[in-house]
């Protein structure tokens, strides 16, 4: 019988990894479907929004990565057990995904002289900025980015950090353990360190 999902995506980490790890660490089966970027433009057009990752689930399509992975985590029991935890879960998330976008903006500059500009900003500004704050967080949550236990914050963290470090090629949390130790527990859960592994090796 095929998968019950399917999770659409290109041939890398991005987007789309954070829901892959928490469908492996819930032992949701499911299609890991990677669309090559020569194949893209005449593909794009089938998308909801031309954009992915999508999430495909009894006849229906859903776009939004983080929309996706907070519905998985509530799959697979790594979402807040009331409104106002998953409001703490969140905010947290979406502000990784602050910082997350401010670094892609480096990532995504065409023009040499800007790209330099912003990886200056970055590293002396947003990257301190933000990892101070998620360092304490962490270190108040007992370990965690969120209610002092293992949540989806936790996983879009550990995704997001080591996008971070691909994309300014540095070591981003070297002088952060807090955040190091977040990754390093979520790596190490016995379903994510084997898709780690196993999955495919990509550029991002
Ligand atoms: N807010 C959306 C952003 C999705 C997005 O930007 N997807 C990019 C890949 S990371 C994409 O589909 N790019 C190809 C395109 O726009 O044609 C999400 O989180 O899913």
């Amino acid at each position: 019988m095929a998968p019950a999902y399917k999770l659409t995506y290109f041939d890398g980490r991005g987007l789309g990894e954070t829901s892959r790890f928490l469908m492996k660490y819930g032992g949701i089966d499911f299609e890991d479907c990677r669309i090559k970027r020569e194949d893209w433009p005449q593909m794009k057009p089938k998308f909801p929004f031309g954009q992915l990752p999508t999430l495909e689930h009894n006849g229906k399509i859903v776009n939004q990565s983080q929309a996706i992975s907070r519905y998985l985590a509530k799959q697979v029991k790594l979402a807040g057990n009331d409104d106002w935890e998953n409001l703490e879960i969140d905010a947290i998330v979406d502000t990784i995904n602050d910082l997350r976008l401010k670094v892609s903006a480096y990532f995504y500059e065409k023009d040499e002289a800007k790209k330099q500009t912003i990886l200056e900003n970055v590293n002396k500004e947003v990257l301190p900025f933000y990892l101070k704050r998620f360092e304490e967080i962490v270190k108040k949550n007992k370990g965690h980015f969120a209610l002092g236990r293992l949540t989806w914050a936790d996983f879009y963290w550990a995704t997001v950090s080591t996008g971070l470090d691909m994309v300014t090629k540095v070591d981003t949390i070297a002088n952060y353990p807090e955040l190091k130790a977040v990754r390093d527990k979520v790596n190490s859960l016995p379903a994510i360190k084997k898709w780690i592994e196993q999955r495919p090796k990509t550029d991002f």
